[in-house]
């Protein structure tokens, strides 16, 4: 769904809700940790979003994707759950070839998941659960990819493809680290991320041979306004009602992990 574009920009297939989460965001204090967003365009009757191409400012960088905080599904997801069950053949396919032994007897014989029944696995067998994030993908710089990231658990499993990602190079943890800590300092004081649930997004981390690295939030399909006067402190644990996302829960434990993994 994606499309490199001239100048450095990169197209992404459009969505309502991510455009609203661009312009807000080019507005607020977050707009250096985010893509800049450069409008909508239309390419071969389909419309994109049109943002910077992060990767053109490193070269040959190593990548890293980190899906944030405890929850990855909307609760508008589990209330059309319950009034218009759905069940998803694909997302039990892609449960049985990870653990054949996951589905219910129940579910086994239809052949079919709910989609939070599914979305919820994925979050109890990797770290969201235990640590409010997970790894999604990794590209290293020798051009290496890894996305089986998917029973990366516990906090031992993910300090290890952390420093396997960062190639066992305390200096570019420490850049990541200083980047990060800024990023939770803006989050804190941030309007945007104060009045939004933030679900499915990522942090996308780079960076290459030459020392630079950085650390941008992407990917705000699923990032909803809240009704005001409700707002979030994204470390609350989640109760349905509350809109509670741990995406700052989940930065405390990466910080953390990421510092641990540090020589003394
Ligand atoms: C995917 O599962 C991801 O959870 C997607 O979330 C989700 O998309 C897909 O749902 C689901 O199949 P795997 O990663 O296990 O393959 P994200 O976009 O946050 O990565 P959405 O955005 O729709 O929840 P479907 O319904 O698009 O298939
Ligand atoms: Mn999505």
């Amino acid at each position: 769904s994606f499309q490199v574009g001239e100048n450095g920009r990169l197209l992404k297939r459009h969505c309502e809700g991510e455009e609203r989460c661009f312009r807000r965001l080019m507005e607020d204090r977050l707009s250096a940790f985010v893509p800049s967003f450069h409008g909508v365009v239309q390419h071969e009757g389909q419309d994109y979003t049109m943002m910077d191409n992060l990767l053109t400012r490193f070269h040959a960088p190593a990548i890293m994707d980190c899906k944030m905080g405890t929850r990855t599904y909307q609760e508008e997801e589990l209330r059309l759950a319950r009034e218009r069950p759905k069940l998803r053949q694909d997302m039990y396919e892609k449960m049985v070839a990870v653990d054949p032994g996951a589905p219910t007897a129940q579910e086994g014989a239809q052949r079919g998941v709910l989609k939070t029944r599914y979305m919820q696995w994925r979050e109890s067998l990797s770290s969201t659960t235990t640590q409010g994030f997970r790894i999604e993908g990794v590209r290293k710089a020798n051009g290496e990819c890894r996305t089986n990231f998917k029973r990366t658990k516990s906090r031992e499993q993910v300090g290890e493809a952390l420093r396997d990602f960062v190639d066992h190079d305390p200096r570019t943890v420490r850049g990541y680290l200083s980047r990060l800590k800024q990023l939770r300092h803006t989050l804190e004081a941030s309007q945007f991320f104060r009045t939004h649930e933030v679900v499915g997004s990522s942090l996308l981390f780079l960076h290459d041979a030459a020392g630079r690295s950085g650390v941008w939030m992407i990917d705000f399909g699923k990032t909803s306004p809240l009704p005001p006067p409700l707002t979030l402190d994204h470390r609350t644990p989640w109760v349905e009602g509350n809109r509670e996302d741990g995406y700052l829960w989940g930065l405390d434990n990466l910080i953390a992990i990421l510092t641990d993994s540090l020589p003394p």
